[in-house]
């Protein structure tokens, strides 16, 4: 069955990772399906949009429905930082990604529940997810690498 994924990536914290956004959603979309599709959108303006009262209440919506969140964490966003504690309360699998060289807020690579992936460049990250998607999730064993 269709996994359901947020992917969450920064949005008024800077697009200039927007397009990098929507391969990782079209790669995601090849055997699961993405909730948060307009994360990838380099059309749409970060302010403007149906209100910030109701893209909360549909994100969080998201949040506790989806079966995993993968987060491109390499520009930081104070949103998806909310994201990914959120999805932690609820107990989502959390797999962050950055780019290797960036620095990593402590609160995420200090937070032993996420599983933390450096890449060091677009293959190798879409090839994780790939890998982390195709494997059967279990609890308290999850890992970005390759085996
Ligand atoms: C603009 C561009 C695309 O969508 C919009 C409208 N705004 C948002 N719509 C839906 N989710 C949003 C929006 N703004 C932030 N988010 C959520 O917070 C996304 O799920 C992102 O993962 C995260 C980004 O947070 P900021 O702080 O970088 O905006």
């Amino acid at each position: 069955m269709k996994k359901k994924v947020y992917f969450a990536g920064s949005i008024r914290g800077g697009r200039q990772d927007a397009e990098l956004y929507q391969k990782i959603i079209a790669t995601i979309n090849e055997t699961d399906t993405v909730l948060t599709e307009h994360v990838g959108d380099l059309g749409l303006s970060p302010v403007e949009g149906k209100g910030d009262k109701a893209i909360y209440a549909q994100d969080t919506a998201w949040l506790r429905e989806c079966d995993i969140v993968i987060a491109e964490c390499s520009t930081p966003s104070l949103g998806v930082g909310y994201e990914l504690a959120y999805a932690e309360k609820y107990q989502k699998p959390v797999y962050v990604f950055y780019k290797k060289g960036v620095n990593l807020s402590a609160m995420l690579s200090g937070d032993t529940y996420f599983e933390i992936c450096p890449y060091e460049n677009e293959k190798h990250l879409l090839g994780a997810i790939k890998y982390i998607l195709g494997r059967k999730f279990q609890a308290g064993k999850r890992s970005c690498d390759d085996e």
